[in-house]
């Protein structure tokens, strides 16, 4: 039966951690994964997320099945963080909110559920995007294309060419957005040119779907959700993922939603129902622990206060771990303008360096970054940050 099953290559992330976990160079960096360390390079464990667990411990509830849909307290609270607790939308009943597993589970609920809408819709991604996308749509059946967005030369956005891809997709076409915090890039679009891309989506009659894995890791919590209430106000159904693996800290727990905004009540009832299908069909019905978590943290304002200050905390030494890279580049005499460092969003920063430079990064200074020259920003720190500038300064 297996003889002639073919092997099947490696995720290019995750492959790189078991070569970064095999090397055994002991001044080693992993700035592949994009997971945030804090200034030890240890995986913080929320004060909240502790807080919050202790609770449900003391709790001592039964672990009977939930909801085909999740935990409704969770669902409510994701709703509320995407699309804002005391908004119309919300409290007019118009979002289908499910858990899922993970924000790739949220994306991938989507996607079935597309696919049996949309049949024959192609799904365009950004060029670049997260490894992941791409399989992920074209395993549950669709065509994938790219729409324009890096700009190497310019070091940004290429937003002419983005916009005409919008505006030249057929009707139907589903178009994957990253809400904030591009991966890999780091470049985000801006508001006005946001607002150009809702145009397009509306007057193409473009399917599209937002995932949000980093929100909080911009701006704040609520910046990085403004493009949310464009795409309500254009009065656009649409889909948004979350992921709250990177914001709680809480990747192994598998903690993520998938929310579609509809035009009323009945509509999301119906699509609500399918949503159900594809999970019943999928994997029955989502775990608790994660997502008991979540939903407790959110619904405390004491705990969800601390939390806003823990994302805060990560979100600020992400910025200054920015600041010192450039600064630090600069004194170590790299002389390309790196200013862009503090442009970008989020975890990761394309720093432009090439397939080579990255591979003697690797090689010769155990400093372990994407080959496409993305680096995990929120893997530095006060520690290992000279060692890398150092690095990046020989190969430059
Ligand atoms: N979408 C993007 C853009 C991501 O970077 C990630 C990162 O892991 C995900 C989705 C998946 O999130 P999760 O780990 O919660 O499945
Ligand atoms: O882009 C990253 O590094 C994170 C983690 O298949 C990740 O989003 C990478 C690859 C993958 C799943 C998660």
């Amino acid at each position: 039966l297996f003889t002639a099953v073919e092997m099947a290559p490696r995720d290019p992330i995750l492959g790189l951690n078991e070569q970064f976990n095999a090397d055994p160079n002991p001044a080693k960096v992993n700035l592949g994964v994009g997971v945030y360390f804090d200034d030890n390079g240890k995986l913080p464990l929320l004060k909240c997320v502790q807080e919050a667990e202790k609770q449900l411990v003391d709790a001592a509830k039964p672990r009977g099945y939930l909801p085909i849909d999740g935990i409704a307290a969770y669902d409510k609270a994701v709703q509320g963080l995407v699309f804002g607790t005391d908004s119309a939308i919300v409290s007019e009943g118009r979002v289908a909110t499910v858990q899922a597993v993970g924000g790739t589970g949220g994306l991938k609920i989507g996607a079935d559920f597309l696919k049996r809408l949309n049949p024959n819709a192609t799904v365009l991604i950004s060029d670049p995007s997260w490894e992941n996308h791409r399989a992920l749509f074209q395993n549950a059946g669709f065509k994938v294309d790219t729409y324009p967005y890096y700009d190497a030369a310019k070091r940004g956005v290429n937003f002419d060419g983005m916009i005409a891809a919008l505006n030249g997709a057929p009707a139907g076409t589903v178009v994957v957005l990253h809400a904030c915090c591009h991966n890999p890039t780091g470049y985000d679009i801006t508001p006005a040119q946001w607002d150009q891309v809702v145009a397009a989506v509306k007057s193409r009659n473009l399917v599209a779907f937002l995932d949000m894995a980093y929100q909080g890791f911009g701006e704040g919590i609520k910046e990085d959700g403004a493009v949310i209430e464009k795409f309500v106000a254009a009065g656009l159904d649409f889909f948004v993922s979350t992921s709250f693996s990177k914001s709680f800290s809480l990747y192994g727990e598998r903690v993520g939603g998938l929310s579609v905004a509809c035009a009323s009540k009945d509509d999301a009832t119906r699509v609500l129902s399918q949503l159900k299908i594809v999970i019943r069909t999928n994997y029955s019905n989502p775990p608790t622990h994660g997502a008991q978590i979540v939903a407790t943290v959110l619904t405390t304002p004491a705990l969800r206060a601390m939390w806003e200050e823990e994302l805060a905390g990560m979100r600020v030494r992400i910025k200054q771990m920015r600041t010192a890279l450039q600064d630090k580049l600069k004194a170590a005499g790299v002389k390309q303008d790196m200013s862009f460092i503090t442009l970008q969003k989020g975890m990761f920063s394309y720093t432009g360096l090439s397939v080579e430079q990255m591979q003697r990064l690797r090689g010769e200074f155990g400093v372990y970054g994407v080959d496409s020259g993305r680096i995990c920003v929120a893997a530095l720190n006060s520690k290992n940050i000279d060692a890398v500038v150092a690095a990046i300064a020989k190969v430059s």
